[in-house]
């Protein structure tokens, strides 16, 4: 083994404190948090997890550089897959730590607040410490503009809502609690999209006690922002999801906001081309499947973003896709031919129709077109 490779952090024991750091395209900024935890975390039995998606920027090969040297250094990459959320949970599942923190991997945390949550939580004052920019001694002055101030906000209000507990910064990324309380909440987390914090309150069994610390946030240095529309979306369906008890999943009202476009879609395409004379049939005919290509392809963006399909298997899933909602069309008729034979009355022969449809183009997307390997 080179010199540089020679082990940093002589450990006796496992550590007690896991660091979880959700990284996606943070080469550049894994090295710099790597010295400002070894600063902050000086004297305590600690380790820190990063959990990276694969990223084309040699993230993961940076992490690894590290880990060579330094035992409380790990990292998890996972191939395939897309998300803040889920990257939390495996981090978490993969210590064994007594107490977890998790953190941002673009530096605007304050690295500083990290103890005081670790030692909120280790102290038993209560089960999450999360790091506030919304109380007194806190800052968001790290937010990149004036949208994003508005979305965090905005954000926040909507959240406090639906909240069982008092919270200032429901949307932050920056919180500590004992891995054991983490392990019990995590057969229920929805595990789509961002908020991991908010998925856990909302889907602990029994009311967590909170405890807000003050913390700044700075703004990002190196990196990209991954924040963008598809995350606004998962967070509205998250909360659907939670509200509604799990009784409309996350990825099914995705799925339904998909379909809205898919007839949109549909229509406008329909009109196009019937307009440049061709026969109404072959112009509904050619609608249809621009609306199966597009739902597809916003689904396999969307809806599926984290079973992403690739290259010959997307080309496959496709034609799948296509089969399933030829049937799921089929059925729609069917059925509402049935009902209307039936005396029920166009409308609701109709939705009945539609209704069917969609649960079964859920149904067969989920388990068989973007199943899970
Ligand atoms: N593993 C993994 N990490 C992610 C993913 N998306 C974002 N992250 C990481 O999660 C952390 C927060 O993401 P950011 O894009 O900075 O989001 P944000 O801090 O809420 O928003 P900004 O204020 O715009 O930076 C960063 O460390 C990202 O690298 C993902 O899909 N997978
Ligand atoms: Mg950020």
């Amino acid at each position: 083994m080179p010199a540089t490779d020679a082990p940093e952090g002589g450990m006796a024991g496992g550590p007690l404190i896991s660091i979880i750091v959700p990284c996606y395209n943070e080469a550049a900024n894994v090295a710099p948090l790597v010295a400002m935890l070894e600063s902050v975390m000086a004297g305590r039995r600690w380790e820190v997890i990063f959990v990276d998606d694969n990223s084309p920027d040699g993230t993961t090969e940076t992490i690894c550089a590290q880990a060579r040297r330094k035992s409380y250094v790990r990292g998890i990459c996972r191939i395939g897959r897309r998300g803040l959320s889920s990257a939390v949970i495996e981090g978490v599942l993969s210590s064994s730590a007594q107490v977890v923190a998790v953190m941002d991997g673009d530096l605007q945390h304050d690295e500083s607040r990290l103890i005081a949550l670790i030692d909120a939580v280790a102290a038993g004052t209560c089960d999450i410490a999360v790091g506030s920019r919304h109380v007194e001694g806190g800052s968001n002055a790290g937010l990149a503009n004036a949208w994003r101030h508005a979305l965090s906000d905005s954000g926040i209000w909507l959240a406090q809502r639906f909240l069982p507990v008092r919270l200032t910064d429901p949307m932050s990324g920056f919180f500590a609690l004992r891995r054991d309380t983490f392990v019990a909440i995590a057969p229920h987390l929805s595990g789509a999209g961002f908020k991991i914090l908010l998925d856990l309150l909302l889907s602990s069994r029994k009311p967590l006690t909170v405890r807000e610390i003050d913390c700044g946030f700075k703004p990002r240095v190196a990196g990209e922002s991954k924040l963008d529309a598809v995350v606004m979306l998962q967070f509205a369906a998250l909360l659907v999801e939670k509200v509604s008890r799990g009784l409309v999943p996350l990825r099914f009202v995705a799925f339904c906001a998909v379909g809205l476009a898919g007839i949109v879609a549909n229509l406008g395409v329909m009109h196009l081309v019937w307009l440049c004379g061709v026969h109404f049939s072959t112009a509904q005919a050619i609608g249809t499947i621009a609306a199966m290509v597009v739902n597809f392809s916003l689904d396999n963006n969307f809806t599926y973003r984290d079973r992403r399909l690739h290259g010959r298997r997307c080309v496959w899933g496709l034609v799948l896709f296509m089969l399933v909602c030829s049937v799921g069309a089929l059925a729609d008729v069917g059925v509402a031919h049935l009902m209307y034979a039936q005396s029920y009355r166009v409308n609701e022969a109709s939705l009945a129709g539609a209704v069917l449809a969609v649960v079964w183009n859920y149904a067969m997307s989920s388990t068989i077109v973007w199943r899970t390997r």
